[in-house]
């Protein structure tokens, strides 16, 4: 078991990308806390989006706490973690995850947008990150930080001109945080998922031929799926990456070297 009785933090834990972290690291022995900002998916059955989640990883035999909260509010990270102490006694990994991307054309794109972009994606990943980090360094024991950055960090989007610059903040920001919080023994890192199938994408993609392009300017031939970038995350911060930190790893189907 990679996080054998690890207390892993995942933000935007209730769905997509961070719920699929939240059981990949059940899976592997992990006691889970799991932020969220609104439950009102009910893809999931009768249950929320978190009642089943939660009720997923206690059935792996591990504990789970569900805490709600908008990550672009400093106190937000502040009271997760505290949660979490109080529930579990230690933070171990942070996934530094939650996201959104609501695609707009730049030229019209309303303050709100733009700035309510940048508040979540990127102070959100800052406040988060910071708020672990403190508490790993009061621990003494080290850490893992791992942010979900995205292949958009290196490459643009004429409908994302408010998130790309969010996600190239949140991989700079591991790659500053790994300088700082090395001589703590806290490791931080970033995934950079590609075009990976999640609702934070699905009115995009339910053009079918965007998805169509998408798809067939990946050299595995399909688009990304949300365990694939959790595999990921758990090896960042499991022992098996004990001297990797300041790094960023593209889960993305080979998409950014595609030129042709
Ligand atoms: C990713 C990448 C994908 C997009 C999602 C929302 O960073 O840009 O193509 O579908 O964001």
């Amino acid at each position: 078991m990679l996080l054998e009785n690890k207390v892993v933090v995942v933000t935007g834990g209730s769905r997509g990308i961070g719920r699929a972290i939240a059981l990949a690291s059940a899976r592997e022995g992990a006691d889970v806390a799991i932020n969220y900002w609104g439950d009102n998916d009910r893809s999931y059955g009768k249950a929320s989006a978190v009642e089943s989640i939660v009720g997923e990883i206690e059935a792996l035999g591990r504990r789970a706490i569900a805490v709600e909260g908008n990550v672009a509010e400093r106190d937000t990270g502040i009271e997760l973690i505290a949660r979490t102490v109080d529930a579990f006694g230690h933070v171990d990994v942070l996934s530094s995850n939650a996201g959104i991307c609501p695609f707009h054309a730049f030229l019209d794109m309303p303050a709100s947008v733009y700035e309510t972009t940048v508040a979540v994606n990127l102070n959100g990943a800052f406040y988060v990150t910071q708020a672990a980090a403190n508490q790993m360094k009061t621990q003494g024991t080290g850490g893992a930080i791992v942010a979900t950055s995205s292949i958009s960090a290196l490459v643009g989007g004429g409908m994302q001109t408010h998130y790309t610059p969010t996600k190239a903040g949140v991989h700079s920001l591991m790659q500053s945080c790994a300088i700082a919080l090395g001589p703590y023994g806290i490791r931080c890192n970033s995934v950079m998922p590609g075009t990976i199938a999640t609702d934070l994408n699905a009115d995009d993609l339910s053009d079918t031929d965007k998805r169509a392009y998408m798809e067939q300017r990946i050299p595995l031939g399909r688009l990304g799926e949300p365990d694939d970038v959790a595999q990921c995350v758990v090896f960042l911060a499991s022992d098996r990456a004990r001297y990797v930190t300041g790094a960023s790893l593209l889960v993305d189907g080979g998409l950014f070297v595609n030129l042709q």
